[in-house]
């Protein structure tokens, strides 16, 4: 894509309006993160649910290849400035999971922390990470998320067009290499968060710092 095609693009982002305030539109998808990539041993991996649900789970990679899988096609903002339109992911639907009894909750859950390989966590309000733009997410536009980008599973969550009512948090708040989900009874902020990122992070307020 030359320079003026990127150009063109963003000014379509633009004026439907897709663009949040500070962001532009990059094509290429930059790699950010604190630490090293984390490397997955597939006969050790499980993934994890705890804290305040009825009955704690783990899933071994084969069984969380079993579980209800969507799709879903959004457009992700990085807190540096880089935003990325109509990437194709592909995983599990937290809030599938939750309709189908997978995981079952506790009325006194009332935030979700993921936690990744290498300590890396983030925070969101439960009802935000029951909204249909937040994914267990294990593919990008048909393939398996490279290393970098957290293969085997990421949280991923972003902007579905036109759907200003779905908070939309910067990329951060999906976790590489996501290991497990806690759920809480209170706020636990997670690493970029503790260090002065915004807890709710919203892109259209340009909620960057706290
Ligand atoms: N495990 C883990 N996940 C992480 C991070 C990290 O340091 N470790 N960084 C976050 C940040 S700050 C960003 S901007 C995005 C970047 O994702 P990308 O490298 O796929 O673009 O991952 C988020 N998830
Ligand atoms: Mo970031």
């Amino acid at each position: 894509m030359t320079p003026f095609e990127r150009h063109q693009l963003e000014r379509r982002m633009i004026i439907e309006g897709r663009l949040p305030p500070g962001q532009r539109l990059t094509v290429r998808f930059p790699v950010l993160h604190y630490g090293p990539v984390q490397r997955m041993h597939p006969g050790h991996w499980d993934f994890r649910v705890w804290g305040e649900v009825e009955t704690p789970v783990t899933w071994t990679w084969h069984e969380f290849r079993q579980l209800p899988r969507t799709r879903v096609t959004l457009d992700v903002h990085c807190v540096t400035g880089w935003s990325q339109f109509d990437m194709v992911w592909e995983g599990v639907s937290l809030r599938d999971l939750v309709e189908a009894g997978y995981i079952r909750l506790k009325p006194t859950a009332r935030y979700v922390i993921q936690h990744a390989d290498g300590g890396y966590t983030t925070n969101l309000p439960l009802d935000v990470a029951l909204q249909e733009n937040f994914l267990l997410a294990t593919h990008l536009n048909g393939q398996p998320i490279s290393p970098e980008h957290g293969y085997p599973v990421r949280g991923v969550i972003g902007a579905i067009p036109g759907r200003k009512d779905l908070k939309t948090p910067y990329f951060w708040k999906g976790a590489k290499w996501l290991r497990g989900l806690e759920f809480s009874p209170v706020d636990k902020p997670g690493f970029w968060e503790q260090r002065g990122y915004h807890n709710e992070a919203d892109v259209w307020k340009e909620e960057r710092f706290g």
